[in-house]
């Protein structure tokens, strides 16, 4: 009976734990499971806080002075869902989330402010996503970032009359990119222009 016990115990505790890689979204380093919507988001929910990584939670960051303007060239892949422009100082963020395309050339986006600084439990300032948008495809995309006084504004390269806006605090310089469901890391390459 003991091994019997043993067995069933290992066949409970089965689900709970897997082999590196093994796990449906993300597998944590001490081998627990967890979506990868947890990853990054502030929240130890690991265990032993691998979703929490600084080795990939912390890319793609630039400081963005007032009135500067960055060309922002992304690889995405449409699994990513998203793209997250996270805009913060030293005590909150804003975010503005670029879902896809409209169809006129604008964005389709979600813009949230008064975030933690892990991006989180926001208040939405802005949904856009006319009838007719579609979502990013997988391919480079190009944006155009702009730090604005009290707002972030980003649009579709070449389609300056349809940025999308999020407010933002005077002090707010430090911008990441991440991607909608981290299921991979975004690639990413910034060049600031001449202010
Ligand atoms: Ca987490």
């Amino acid at each position: 009976m003991a091994s019997l016990s043993g067995t069933l115990a290992f066949l409970v505790l089965l689900p709970l734990v897997s082999v590196e890689g093994l796990c449906p979204d993300f597998t944590c380093k001490n081998g627990a499971c967890t979506r990868f919507l947890d990853k990054c988001d502030g929240v130890n929910d690991c265990g032993d806080a691998s979703d929490e990584d600084p080795a990939f939670c912390s890319g793609n960051v630039i400081e963005v002075a007032e009135q500067q303007r960055v060309a922002v060239h992304v690889q995405f892949k449409s699994e990513q869902n998203w793209i997250e422009f996270l805009i913060c100082d030293e005590s909150s963020c804003s975010s503005l989330d670029a879902h896809g395309r409209t169809s006129d050339g604008g964005l389709s986006y979600v813009a949230a402010k008064n975030c933690n600084t892990g991006g989180h439990s926001c208040t939405i300032h802005r949904i856009s996503t006319p009838p007719g948008s579609s979502p990013f495809e997988s391919g480079d995309i190009q944006f155009m970032v702009e730090r604005r006084a009290e707002a972030l504004a980003v649009w579709l390269q070449g389609e300056p009359r349809y940025a999308a806006t999020v407010p933002i605090t005077t002090s707010s310089s430090r911008l990441q990119l991440r991607p909608g469901t981290w299921i991979s890391d975004l690639r990413v390459k910034f060049v600031k222009l001449a202010l």
